[in-house]
């Protein structure tokens, strides 16, 4: 009795050893434009990106001219992701927190964007 009862425990706990250590690191993608006009855009499922949840995210960037950059700044995080002189795809993983974040164009300040963290 005790030793079955002690193995019906250690096969539970196996079981739970296994579904704890399920790969826990999905990150959802988001989507970045910049030039080759004056425009700078932030997608998700070509959708603009209004509000997201706290989380880690994988971003790509489309810069499609050498006058732009992509620069995202918010919270714990102030990165650019393209460069001046860069044309093509660049992509960051990048852990966004509670607050509001904007993603500009350095030399050109009046291409921007922002979203909500929540
Ligand atoms: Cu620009």
């Amino acid at each position: 009795m005790n030793l079955r009862r002690i193995a019906t425990a250690a096969a539970v706990l196996a079981l739970a050893a296994t579904a704890t250590t399920a790969p826990a690191t999905a990150q959802t993608k988001l989507k970045g434009t910049v030039g080759p006009g004056f425009t700078i855009t932030l997608t998700q499922n070509g959708k603009k990106v209004k509000r997201l949840k706290p989380g880690r995210y994988r971003i790509t960037v489309d810069d499609k001219a050498t006058m732009h950059n992509f620069v995202l700044r918010g919270p714990g995080v102030d990165r650019e992701i393209t460069g001046l002189n860069f044309v093509g795809r660049r992509s960051a993983t990048i852990t966004l927190r509670k607050g509001t974040y904007t993603y500009v164009c350095t030399p050109h300040p009046t291409m921007k964007g922002s979203f909500t963290v929540r």
